[in-house]
This record gives C-alpha cells, sequence and structure tokens, in this order.
C-alpha cells in the first residue's frame, strides 16, 4: 500500500518540545558598540561565540560520514529544511565492512538511535531531543525535528548498533526561514502516464503504462526500492473522491510499470503513484486522467462527516481525536474496529503489505496526498480491535480517508470523510 517511507519523510511523532519561539533575536553587530566605544567583554563573548561557530563548523562534516567501519548518511529533503514545519530527517546507518556489491553497505537494522538538536548561534535555546524511529526500508531511521525559525542547527546523533558500543556524531543542518521557500518547488520526478486507449472508457480494460522522469535529467527511472512489498503503489480515485482503488502496477525491465484497470465509472480521476527511485527517497506523483463513459452523479458535498463505515461483517468507526482534526501537526488518528454479527472487537486482522492497517486522506481538491503510517510504538496496534495511524493534514477542509486491513485472506476499505482546520 501507501509507502511508509514517503509517510514519515513527512509527519512522524510530535517531537517532546512542541513549538519553541526564538529566545531573542540576534543582535547585528553595531549594537554592541556603547558611546562609540567598543565593549571589550562584549566582544569577547561574540569571539567565543564565533569561535564554537567555528568548531561546529569543522564538527560538522558533510551529510556523509564514516565512523569507525560505520556509515551515516544524512539524506535531507532536496528542497531544503525549512522552520516552522516539523520533518522527518532520513538517515542511512550501514556498515562498511559487510558490503555487498550490488548494494553496497550493509544496512544496520535495530540501532538504537538517539538525537540531540541545538542551535550554536543560540546557546540558551532549549535543546530539542526528537523521537527517532526506524522506517521501514533496513537500514533507514528518521528523527522527526521540528525547527523553529531559519539558521544553523547541530544535530548530534548517538547510535549503538546491536552488539557495538555507542558511536557519536554530529551533522550541521542549515535550516530555511518560515515562508521563505514560497511556494513550493516543483517535484524532483514527475509521473508520466500513457492509456491504451488513449482515452480510456468506463467499463472497458484499460492498460496504463506509468513511468517516474526525473525532471532535471528528463531521464526515465528504471531502478525502485520496494517499499511495503511493493515496487508502487497506486491509489486511482476519481474526482469526487467517490471511487478509490488500490493497486500494484507491474514493473517492467525498462522501469515503467504496467497496469490493466477497468474504470467503474467514467469523469476526471487522480493517479497517485507512490514509489521511491533508489537513492532518492519516497515520492507521491499526481497525474489527472480523463475518463469517457457515464459520468456518476458527482456526490454533494460533503456537509457532515462520515465516521462510521461497514465493510463486510466488520463495522470501522473513527475513534478521534475530536473534529476538526488539527492542521499541519502530527496526531494520532485512531479506528476500532468490531465485528457486526457480535460487537466485538475485530482482533483477527491478518497483516497485509508490511502493516496491519493502512489509511489514505486526501483533501477535498483531490491534489493533497496526506501521508500518514501505522503507530508501531504500540505493539498492539492492530491486534486488539483499534488501529491507529500517525498523520498530518496540511490545510483546512474536507478529506475523505481509506482505512485498509487484511482479515481472513481479505482486503477490506474502509471509507470515512473527516474535516480538518477551521472550515469554510
Ligand atoms: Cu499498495
Amino acid at each position: 500500500m501507501f509507502n511508509e517511507r514517503a509517510v514519515s519523510r513527512v509527519i512522524g511523532r510530535m517531537g517532546p518540545m512542541g513549538r519553541m519561539r526564538p529566545i531573542r533575536p540576534v543582535r547585528p553587530l553595531g549594537l554592541y558598540r556603547l558611546s562609540g566605544h567598543f565593549c571589550p567583554l562584549i566582544a569577547l563573548a561574540l569571539l567565543a561565540s564565533l569561535c564554537s561557530s567555528s568548531a561546529l563548523a569543522q564538527a560538522a562534516k558533510p551529510l556523509v560520514q564514516k565512523i569507525g567501519k560505520y556509515q551515516v548518511e544524512l539524506r535531507l529533503p532536496a528542497e531544503g529544511v525549512s522552520a516552522g514545519e516539523e520533518i522527518d530527517l532520513h538517515l542511512r546507518i550501514s556498515d562498511t565492512s559487510r558490503e555487498d556489491p550490488v548494494q553496497g553497505p550493509a544496512p544496520v537494522l535495530r540501532a538504537k538511535l538517539a538525537a540531540v538538536i541545538s542551535m550554536p548561534s543560540m546557546p540558551s535555546m532549549p535543546k530539542q531531543q526528537p523521537k527517532t524511529h526506524a522506517e521501514g526500508i533496513p537500514g533507514e531511521y528518521g528523527v522527526v525535528a521540528f525547527f523553529p525559525h531559519g539558521g544553523e542547527y547541530r544535530l548530534e546523533l548517538s547510535v549503538t548498533p546491536p552488539d557495538s558500543p555507542v558511536f557519536k556524531l554530529v551533522f550541521a543542518v542549515q535550516v530555511l526561514d518560515e515562508g521563505l521557500r514560497g511556494k513550493p518547488k516543483p517535484k524532483p520526478f514527475f509521473l508520466k502516464v500513457e492509456s491504451i486507449p488513449a482515452r480510456p472508457v468506463a467499463g472497458a480494460v484499460t492498460t496504463l503504462t506509468l513511468r517516474i522522469i526525473e525532471r532535471a535529467t528528463g531521464k526515465q527511472v528504471a531502478n525502485f526500492e520496494t517499499v511495503h512489498e511493493m515496487k508502487m503503489h497506486l491509489l486511482i480515485v476519481s474526482k469526487d473522491l467517490d471511487r478509490f482503488s488500490h493497486e500494484h502496477p507491474e514493473l517492467q525491465p525498462d522501469g515503467s510499470f504496467i497496469l490493466k484497470y477497468t474504470f467503474v465509472a467514467g469523469g476526471p480521476h487522480r493517479l497517485f503513484a507512490d514509489c521511491a527511485p533508489v537513492g532518492a527517497g519516497s515520492i507521491v506523483l499526481m497525474q489527472p486522467i480523463e475518463v469517457g463513459g457515464t459520468k456518476p452523479i458527482s456526490a454533494p458535498r460533503p456537509s457532515m462527516a462520515d465516521i462510521v463505515s461497514t465493510t463486510e461483517g466488520v463495522m470501522v468507526k473513527f475513534a478521534g481525536p475530536g473534529l476538526p482534526l488539527a492542521v499541519g501537526k502530527s496526531i494520532l488518528i485512531r479506528f476500532k474496529l468490531s465485528s457486526v454479527s457480535d460487537g466485538k472487537p475485530a482482533v483477527d486482522l491478518q497483516p497485509w503489505l508490511g502493516a496491519m492497517g493502512h489509511l489514505i486522506l486526501i483533501h477535498e481538491d483531490a491534489t493533497t496526498f496526506v501521508h500518514s503510517h501505522p503507530d508501531e510504538s504500540d505493539p498492539a496496534n492492530g491486534k486488539d480491535g483499534t488501529l491507529t495511524f500517525l498523520g498530518r493534514l496540511p490545510k483546512a477542509g474536507w478529506y475523505r480517508g481509506w482505512v485498509q486491513f487484511q482479515r481472513e485472506g481479505k482486503v477490506h476499505t474502509a471509507m470515512f470523510t473527516l474535516n480538518a482546520g477551521a472550515m469554510k
């Protein structure tokens, strides 16, 4: 199903610090001059702070560091790190003494990771101890950070591989000021879709060929990582968000993906391709597609939340947090599952695509795809009649959600309508 890497790249557990405000703005040098005389004490303090900055510059090496036989790679998003938003900083930890000729250094599994984030230029600022987690991909870890404002931060990591002593390293992270980035930059890849027939018709088989193209080079991506047991997860939704399908197109030797698919209804649809080109991390790319044939009667805009869904013997009920959901922060979204026949909790879910459950949320604009993933901090998740997901809704409005899980060998999909933020 959807890609946990993509998901956790953007969302994650809320750091313990929450939002911090700058302690005080950095004063320009001139302000330290008193009546034209240079204050020596402040000059010393300034010098000390400059020295500690340069010490940091030395300590904070490039984004790949080797500590003994271990290699730690910090993968910052290509668009940079912005203040004012929570971000999952991705790390890959590998063992260079065990190198595979194709895969490279072996991933280090089950390492313990602790992180401390501070800002050398503002030493009085409280340090953050962000939460860390293992990603769905071996050797990959995440640090869920929140930078309250722009500047250079120091990310200190303590890594304890299994059966090895702890080692420490420091990265410097440059953070852009909030709002500076403005309109989001185009993604480094785009999705190219060809269909046979050229205009799909509802009720007839369409052959879709999907290609992931690297924007900078125009080249088609050929190699993909396997995420949640698949090379690509394709979510096909009608623009009115009434129809949803989760497919796994087949990877061809040249890197294209082929799917034979029969659209149920005509009208505008959206394809969301969730995949991870090797080395580039996870991406979700969208393309619209127009389907001929009878158009379904467009559903009226939802006027109230739709929080209970029954899918083949299982009642799935949205169980909080309260609506409207918070916008722009990581939240735990819960569902309760019970048997329709006896009302007892459904405790017999089976893992499907590497997790006990999956949640996809799409905003009413039919474009904004919400990243969410199962809360793995709770081992009972999905086994005690509840499913809990970490999600982060980027904007206010209505969202349609689909919870998917497997029971008795069958995949169930339960649809919801939830609202978030201030309603229009
Ligand atoms: Cu999938």
